[in-house]
């Protein structure tokens, strides 16, 4: 465990990006860019299950702490990928505090909540260091709901209350989309979610997270409270890196540069 929560409850900001190609080379390369933690994305990613048991092998030499996002809130499938040694679960489009309180069971051991146990899995070395993880689970899980619909901004209070959810994480696609101004990050009725968001967490001593394109963003965000800042996603660096090395080659092309006419 690369002490995340820890770190987030001492007060750091840290640094994240997705990862939606479920590629374990790419997941390995972000691995050792120098980000803190990465997303592994199941809920609208390229992977599956088994590409995260992958994955989560590349990052294990790497300083980036693995967060995996799941596709249901399912106690089984935060069971699953916290077994295959996830230090972080985030549960997207929760609308209510009895779902964020359910995904909170599934992410502790009892009498804290409902894991299942099992010795014999990667988190724990496949049995060879279970009773040292099962007395640190609690305080290194990091347990994360995405603050996305219009139904969950009615209960913001009660979630960021609930023990076992350390960070509400503002989807800023969904959230506005959900508002009826997709894309919309300036608009009023977006900002005032995030600033009650904020709010929320600060008031129950949680931290606040947010994912964004552009690092020109960071500041705005950084200056609102919000410490788990992801910006860039291994999809984009791949696209990115090569449309602007083909237009920089179309562009020695069409100048002559290429030795053609
Ligand atoms: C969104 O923007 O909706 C996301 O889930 C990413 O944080
Ligand atoms: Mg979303």
């Amino acid at each position: 465990m690369k002490q995340l929560k820890k770190r987030l409850q001492q007060g750091a900001t840290l640094h994240g990006c997705w990862l939606n190609l479920g590629s374990t080379v790419t997941t390995e390369i972000v691995g050792l860019a120098g980000y803190d933690w990465v997303l592994i994305d199941l809920e609208h990613g390229a992977g599956s299950e088994k590409d995260v048991y992958q994955q989560l092998q590349a990052l294990e030499h790497t300083p980036a702490a693995a967060i995996v996002r799941i596709e249901s809130t399912q106690r089984q499938r935060i069971h699953r990928i916290l077994d295959m040694g996830a230090e972080g679960i985030m549960c997207p489009r929760i609308t209510s505090a009895a779902e964020a309180a359910a995904v909170a069971s599934g992410l502790h051991y009892p009498p804290d909540g409902t894991r299942g146990v099992a010795k014999m899995v990667r988190a724990s070395s496949f049995g060879q260091n279970f009773q040292n993880y099962y007395q640190q689970a609690k305080e290194n899980i990091l347990g994360i709901v995405q603050i996305e619909t219009l139904e969950v901004l009615d209960h913001l209070d009660e979630i960021a209350g609930i023990d076992g959810i350390d960070v509400l994480f503002i989807g800023p696609a969904d959230l506005t989309m959900s508002l009826g101004i997709f894309g919309q990050f300036d608009h009023p009725l977006y900002v005032d979610a995030v600033k009650a968001t904020v709010n929320a967490a600060e008031k129950a001593g949680k931290a606040t997270g947010i994912l964004f394109a552009n690092p020109d963003e960071y500041t705005r965000y950084s200056n609102m409270g919000i410490r788990l800042i992801a910006c860039g996603a291994d999809a984009t660096f791949v696209a990115n890196g090569a449309r602007n090395l083909a237009h920089t080659l179309q562009t020695f092309r069409s100048s002559g540069k290429s030795g053609q006419s």
